[in-house]
């Protein structure tokens, strides 16, 4: 798929800022599958196509994650996780998006989980840097990703999982399972 066409459908499902948001972790998903020899055409697919389901009504996303056999424990969590998952599944539904890596890309990109592919490290990344996401710790991490693709994403995760603490917020098991891992298993 071209990348105006994925542009124009996933405009129609995001509100502007949202959609400014996509057009930034678009090109900063771009930049970093150069930076790193990932597959470009498939970070920018998945980028465009991350929150696809981000605006959603809970109900619905609920019902999907019920009948879909999708993890529930992310019922008893924020409902800001859902539209991951959820988004992975619509994509492939509604847009027929098949392609499995670039699938997991989306599913995998707010919580992370343990051996992320080069792809998914790549969005999850880019929505996390991408130049219009402003706050602390956020120019760190722009800097590591710079030279440093699994540390970056490790301090990003880290960065998230304070800050959810800060607010007396419940950790997603796949959060924490990601954080383990890169200071478990990184180089
Ligand atoms: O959709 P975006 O706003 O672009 O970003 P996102 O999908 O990475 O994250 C959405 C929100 O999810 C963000 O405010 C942080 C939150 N979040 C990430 N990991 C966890 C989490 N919230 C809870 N409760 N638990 C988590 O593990
Ligand atoms: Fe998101
Ligand atoms: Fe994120
Ligand atoms: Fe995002």
């Amino acid at each position: 798929m071209e990348r105006n066409d994925a542009l124009q459908i996933v405009k129609k499902h995001l509100t502007d800022k949202r959609y400014e948001h996509t057009l930034g972790v678009m090109e900063t998903a771009v930049h970093l599958a150069e930076t790193y020899g990932a597959d470009v055409k498939k970070a920018e697919l998945a980028a465009i196509f991350h929150d696809y389901a981000k605006f959603r009504p809970k109900e619905e996303m609920k019902q999907l994650i019920i009948d879909e056999q999708m993890d529930e424990r992310l019922l008893q969590f924020h409902h800001e996780l859902w539209h991951a998952p959820v988004g992975a599944l619509l994509v492939q539904r509604e847009v027929g998006i098949t392609d499995e890596e670039i699938l997991a890309a989306i599913r995998w990109h707010t919580t992370g989980r343990p051996k992320m592919t080069l792809l998914e490290k790549i969005v999850y990344l880019a929505d996390y840097i991408e130049p219009g996401r402003r706050f602390p710790g956020v120019d760190d991490v722009r800097g590591i990703a710079a030279h440093h693709l699994d540390d970056a994403v490790l301090t990003a995760v880290k960065n998230t999982i304070f800050f959810l603490m800060s607010k007396r917020q419940p950790v997603f098991p796949a959060t924490m399972d990601t954080y383990n891992d890169l200071i478990q298993n990184g180089e």
